[in-house]
């Protein structure tokens, strides 16, 4: 097998489609070499967990920046068309943010929240885009949905994740104050040991709405993935991943973050996962585009002159 690293012409109705809905899924987009680089990646990442892996053995396990441990995610990274299909969907240089993976082991397959996105970052823009591929063939019932649309709603909604100000009165006033004196509230050691529970509960942000019990009153769109396939979804976009259908292997996901010219730090109260390590050596500014840390976001791809 070889690496294909180009992507097919990507039919202009699926651009408008992502722009539309926030969403798309691109079929067939890496091939067979691309799809075992991947699984053997996952794979790696999983029988090597380290101080950012949440749920070890347990029915969901997400791991911060796998890439930085497998060389086979960062090849994927670097040099499948994962960043040109990502630039021509936004028609525009893009630069890589992070990557997590999901792992779902076999069996009952367990849910991911609806949440959205940016507001788990410090970062914020129009141009975020989050490329989905999977290992494993995962049909509509277990793989992503979204609320159509809802990448235009202007609204930031509190991360379901992190300390609740109504439990720890004292800590929440404590990070309050940090957070107003400018001081790092997940900092660069959280490269060595975190939790999903080292945030905050944002009480300034409004609370996510209950779209899993009023599915009815949302417009969710879904889509059956089979392995090769690139699931685009916008930063800003509610989305999640259903559960409880039974699957005889695992449910293996990576989900890259790739950002456009238009993104720029924003320090977040809410920040629930930490910076790209580098970038702390830069002591960003609100505001500051990524392009300002070229050495830690350096361009991954851009279209060529006509
Ligand atoms: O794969 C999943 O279950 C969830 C993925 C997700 O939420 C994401 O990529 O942002």
């Amino acid at each position: 097998m070889s690496a294909d690293s180009s992507c097919q012409p990507i039919d202009p109705q699926d651009i408008a489609a992502f722009h539309r809905d926030g969403a798309v899924l691109l079929k067939n987009c890496l091939d067979p070499y691309w799809v075992n680089i991947l699984t053997q990646g996952l794979d790696f990442i999983h029988d090597h967990p380290d101080g950012m892996s949440a749920g070890v053995n347990m029915p969901l396990r997400i791991d911060q920046f796998p890439a930085k441990h497998s060389p086979d995610l960062q090849h994927l990274l670097d040099d499948s068309p994962i960043a040109e299909i990502v630039g021509t969907v936004l028609s525009a240089p893009v630069r890589f943010y992070m990557d997590q993976m999901f792992y779902k082991p076999p069996g009952p397959i367990f849910p991911s929240a609806w949440h959205q996105d940016t507001s788990y970052y410090n970062i914020e823009g129009h141009q975020v885009i989050r490329a989905w591929v999977c290992a494993d063939p995962a049909p509509r019932d277990v793989s992503i949905e979204v609320v159509r649309g809802s990448h235009l709603w202007n609204i930031t909604y509190r991360p379901p994740v992190g300390m609740d100000p109504a439990q720890d009165p004292e800590g929440a006033a404590r990070l309050e104050r940090d957070f107003a004196e400018g001081k790092i509230l997940i900092g660069p050691e959280a490269h060595e040991q975190w939790t999903y529970f080292d945030s905050f509960l944002d009480p300034s942000l409004p609370p996510l709405p209950n779209i899993e019990a009023n599915r009815e009153s949302f417009d969710i769109l879904g889509w059956d993935y089979a392995p090769g396939d690139v699931l685009l979804f916008h930063g800003n976009i509610l989305h999640s991943a259903r559960g409880g259908a039974e699957l005889p292997h695992p449910r293996r996901a990576h989900a890259s973050l790739w950002a456009g010219p238009d993104v720029h730090y924003l320090r977040r109260r809410s920040q629930a996962i930490p910076d790209p390590l580098k970038l702390y050596d830069f002591a960003p500014r609100d505001g500051q585009h990524l392009s300002d840390f070229n050495e830690v976001f350096p361009l991954a791809w851009e279209p060529r002159l006509a």
